[in-house]
């Protein structure tokens, strides 16, 4: 096992101080124990903020360093101003609101963005200190989501993971962010990127879509020359423990009293932090709503809940309080009486024990979030109930709705179907609860926490680790053998490698910058330079008709080797397909609005540039599935590139022009070929041992060498011009 680098905001310790010095106690929450055990056989760290020690002393912040350090954790001190913009600020007054559907509570200013962005790097070059060749890194949750690729930057070999705690939303909401393709590319600095739910995942790949136009095939995404994997990993609890906790004879002892005042009597229990997507005040309606609607129900209700004080600094969770306040006292006013009131309401921490306590006494337990990552207090009550009984009614807009089918599920934002459900909830008899808990119990003790881990840590381990890309030095050292070779072949793709991609093929026209580096290439002593593209004989004859270079157009299907050459066609290659591919490209042109065909002598090209990106790619990939049943046998091949689809004669390949150009060479030729695209990889196979392969953009691809994108290759070739 790799040691393993666990990065998260806090870290998983409070710092209590008192009279007799400074103590560092371990958290009990579900992320620390289900990490421990990875984190301490593995010989790791963990990194993250310890809270705020400002008001420690010398003496005490010297303890806590070196208590810290007997726990493995390294700490990231956050000023008092860094805890205001980047963690009260951008994290819970932007992402967090943002995450859950929450745009209007977003501020209309983005003024603490540098300083999220700051944090987040502080975070990255502390990891980055502490890395040894090796070790597997994970980052969690949406205060960090630039550090992945702050710390790719720095560590272009390590092993990255990163999950998110929360709801990823629908792109649609995504990107009203001001900041979003920012952060969109700082999680993609990760290996892995893990959600709790696959429809989180889906709103990820299709942001990735609409932000970055980076295609998701099944869970994978080519980035940067590396493959990003996506995926779901749904967090579960210490299960065993809760139950074991839930059968503690002092906590059995507690149950007791709870349930003292009678059978008649029910328990209802609410188990939140005070967090305004958790959904309490509409709960409380539900609970208001059954009282006046039945009065069989009232005096016979106790509704606990309990809510542990939270994000206390930011304005709207104080808000909120005085919402739930005014709420509590309203509903207590209008249905309690002298022996009784309908609503306990109990603003503070409990201890598991006190927890697992209620969980066990509740007769129903009601999780209604408006919306929740996962919410773990679902699975938290599972668990505590061994005796098979209670009823978990859960909103169907938490993440653990997707695994606990059998809880009665509910949208939260009904109130009378709420109240509906807690009806029958309480009204469920014995061994239809039975049924259900038993099922519920089942998922849970199965997919608990120390199983989370293992399969996203199993999940990391087994994605192949980038290869070596070319940095700087690395181009130095490309160059370097042009520079030494007696006699230099360059064979250059045209589209995405010499020029961008433009809206249109017709206007991605060469430039005179471009056309007075081509004349000097193909001038300089002892170079031959050709370009190898998909284009048309007619398109590269305009354009570069007058250079001194060669010309292959349509894949290698026409080539033409110089000035005064005749353009010359391979033998043997059919196009009476074409009949009948036309018609079908042309109808998937008629219902794809800004799609269209092109047509070549032995090809045909379905453009979808300009049309929505996530229709666009979902209809190229309809387009060529259709297109491979239908014309399987046939004398043709059908070609994903990029934002086309080209179907093509079979046996044309770029390849070939390998074979043509290097006829008769001189020795000690160097023959380079650079390329960006899927029918590039056809040039760089067919290259004689001994060349160089450079694929131009972020693509997996066989080439050695890496360059990113037509300016870097333009800078490579200018600079084999001096010197
Ligand atoms: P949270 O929003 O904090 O977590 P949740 O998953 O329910 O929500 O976890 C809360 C934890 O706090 C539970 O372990 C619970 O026992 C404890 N807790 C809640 N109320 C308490 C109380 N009154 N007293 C003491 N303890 C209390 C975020 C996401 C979730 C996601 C988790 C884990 O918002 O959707 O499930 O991370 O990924």
């Amino acid at each position: 096992m790799s040691r393993l680098l666990l990065v998260s905001n806090r870290l998983p310790v409070t710092v209590k101080a008192d009279k007799d010095g400074v103590s560092v106690v371990r958290s009990a929450g579900g992320l620390a124990t289900g990490l421990r055990g990875p984190h301490e056989r593995s010989g790791g760290l963990w990194i993250g903020w310890p809270g705020d020690v400002s008001r420690l002393t010398e003496a005490q912040k010297a303890s806590v360093e070196e208590q810290l350090a007997g726990l493995r954790c390294v700490p990231l001190y956050l000023s008092a101003s860094e805890v205001s913009r980047f963690y009260e600020g951008y994290s819970n007054r932007t992402l967090w609101p943002l995450c859950h559907y929450l745009i209007d509570r977003l501020p209309r200013q983005d003024r603490d963005w540098d300083v999220y962005r700051k944090v987040n790097e502080r975070f990255a070059d502390l990891v980055a200190r502490h890395y040894q060749p090796g070790d597997t890194i994970w980052v969690h949750d949406y205060q960090l989501m630039l550090v992945p690729a702050f710390l790719r930057a720095r560590l272009p070999q390590a092993r990255i993971g990163y999950f998110h705690h929360i709801p990823f939303p629908s792109s649609e909401i995504f990107r009203t962010l001001p900041h979003r393709s920012e952060l969109m590319r700082g999680l993609m600095g990760a290996d892995l990127i893990g959600f709790h739910t696959l429809t989180y995942v889906r709103h990820f790949a299709s942001t990735l879509m609409r932000l970055l136009g980076l295609e998701t095939v099944v869970d994978r995404v080519s980035y940067d020359g590396r493959e990003v994997r996506l995926g779901a990993f749904p967090m579960g609890i210490d299960a065993q423990s809760f139950e074991d906790l839930a059968k503690e004879p002092a906590v059995l002892e507690e149950v007791r009293v709870h349930r003292e005042k009678g059978p008649e009597m029910r328990l209802l229990l609410g188990v939140d932090r005070l967090d305004y997507t958790k959904g309490i005040p509409r709960r409380l309606l539900a609970v208001q709503r059954l009282l006046e609607r039945e009065p069989a129900w009232r005096g016979r209700l106790r509704f606990v809940q309990v809510a542990v004080p939270s994000r206390t600094a930011v304005a709207d969770y104080a808000a909120y309080r005085e919402k739930v306040d005014e709420l509590v006292g309203r509903i207590n006013g209008l249905y309690g009486s002298v022996h009784n009131v309908p609503v306990h309401y109990l603003y503070r921490s409990f201890n598991e024990k006190q927890l697992a306590a209620l969980y066990r006494s509740a007769d129903v337990m009601l999780v209604t979030p408006i919306r929740d990552g996962m919410n773990l207090v679902a699975k938290e009550f599972c668990a505590a109930r061994p005796d098979e009984d209670g009823v978990l009614v859960l909103s169907e807009f938490a993440g653990a709705a997707d695994e606990l089918g059998d809880a009665v599920l509910v949208n939260p934002y009904d109130v009378e179907g709420l109240a509906d459900a807690l009806e029958v909830a309480l009204e469920m008899p014995a061994e239809e609860r039975r049924t259900r808990m038993r099922s519920l119990r089942a998922r849970v003790k199965e997919y608990d926490v120390h199983r989370w881990v293992r399969s996203f840590l199993d999940t990391l381990e087994s994605v192949p680790t980038p290869p070596p890309r070319l940095e700087p030095a690395g181009a130095e050292a490309a160059l370097a053998r042009m520079r030494e070779a007696g006699h230099l072949l360059l064979l250059i793709d045209y589209d995405g490698t010499l020029v961008p991609f433009a809206a249109r093929p017709e206007l991605a026209t060469p430039d005179a910058e471009l056309l007075d580096l081509l004349q000097r290439l193909a001038t300089r002593r002892d170079t031959r330079v050709h370009i190898v593209s998909g284009r048309t004989k007619e398109t590269l004859e305009t354009w570069f008709g007058g250079l001194p270079v060669g010309l292959h157009a349509e894949h290698g299907l026409w080539s033409h080797l110089g000035p005064g050459e005749p353009w010359t066609s391979l033998n043997g290659v059919t196009t009476d397909w074409k009949n009948l591919v036309r018609p079908v490209l042309e109808a998937f042109a008629a219902r794809v609005p800004g799609a269209f065909v092109e047509e070549k002598s032995a090809s045909l090209a379905w453009h979808y540039r300009q049309v929505d990106r996530v229709f666009g790619a979902r209809q190229a990939r309809e387009l060529r599935l259709h297109l491979g049943e239908v014309f399987a046998q046939g004398p043709l091949e059908v070609l994903p590139g990029d934002k086309v689809v080209e179907v093509r004669a079979r046996g044309v390949d770029k390849g070939r022009v390998v074979r043509l150009v290097t006829e008769g060479l001189a020795p000690g030729t160097l023959v380079v070929a650079i390329g960006d695209d899927r029918t590039d990889e056809d040039l760089f196979a067919a290259l004689p041992e001994g060349s160089l392969a450079i694929h131009a953009g972020g693509k997996a691809s066989r080439a050695r060498y890496r360059v990113m994108g037509p300016d870097e290759v333009r800078k490579l070739l200018s600079a084999l011009l001096v010197g």
